[in-house]
């Protein structure tokens, strides 16, 4: 069985919002047609408390897009976004949600930031996003959203090492960087999973 896992596709990550994503709203009709193609959809919504230590704003002295040292891990700082409740947290209103069957939030520790939908970045504690796919039978996940080269991918390299035919829905994402994008699609590959285009699922809008 098939399954379409739909990653942040959230105010914030659209243009207008506080980490926009270039072009990040060009791929949601074409989210919207793919999902026919799939026997079950499931989304992920990133959901950060106020505090979160991912805010450079909580880490005086450092800028965005800054990396430093958090708990130990590598972090970049971000400008704050997708906070609990906030209209930026909230899926843009043009993304069809009527076959969204659950809907897993991450980044809710403040302590660690959660790119995959699977792990945090420590790979300390589970969404249970593997478990409730295994359990409908899905053997082939196919990932689209936002952004390409943090999400998608670490979600996508966590889909591969959970056992899953991973495909990454290459026209139906958008990167934050590209070079980052490409970097990460060449460990993508050289792990075991694919890098599509959405007309080998369906054809056009
Ligand atoms: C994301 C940075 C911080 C994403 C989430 O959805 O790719 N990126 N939080
Ligand atoms: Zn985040």
């Amino acid at each position: 069985m098939k399954a379409l896992l739909l990653i942040d596709i959230q105010n914030d990550f659209l243009p207008g919002g506080a980490l926009a994503v270039p072009q990040g709203d060009v791929i949601i009709p074409l989210v919207n047609k793919l999902q026919d193609s799939f026997d079950l959809v499931v989304a992920t919504q990133d959901w950060h408390p106020s505090n979160h230590k991912s805010f450079a704003v909580h880490h005086p002295g450092t800028s965005v897009f800054d990396t430093i040292q958090v708990n130990g891990l590598e972090q970049v700082l971000w400008p704050v976004h997708c906070e609990q409740g906030s209209m930026g947290a909230e899926f843009s209103k043009e993304l069809d949600t009527g076959r969204v069957e659950v809907i897993f939030r991450k980044g809710t520790n403040p302590e660690i930031d959660s790119y995959s939908g699977f792990y945090d970045n420590g790979h300390l504690k589970s969404t249970g996003l593997a478990n409730y796919l295994r359990g409908k039978d899905i053997t082939d996940l196919y990932i689209a959203g936002l952004a390409a080269d943090f999400c998608v991918s670490f979600s996508a390299l966590d889909a591969i090492e959970e056992g899953f035919n991973t495909f990454v829905i290459e026209d139906a994402t958008r990167a934050i960087s590209l070079e980052g994008f490409a970097k990460m699609k060449g460990e993508i590959i050289a792990r075991g999973g694919s890098i599509i285009n959405s007309t080998s699922i369906c054809h056009g809008l």
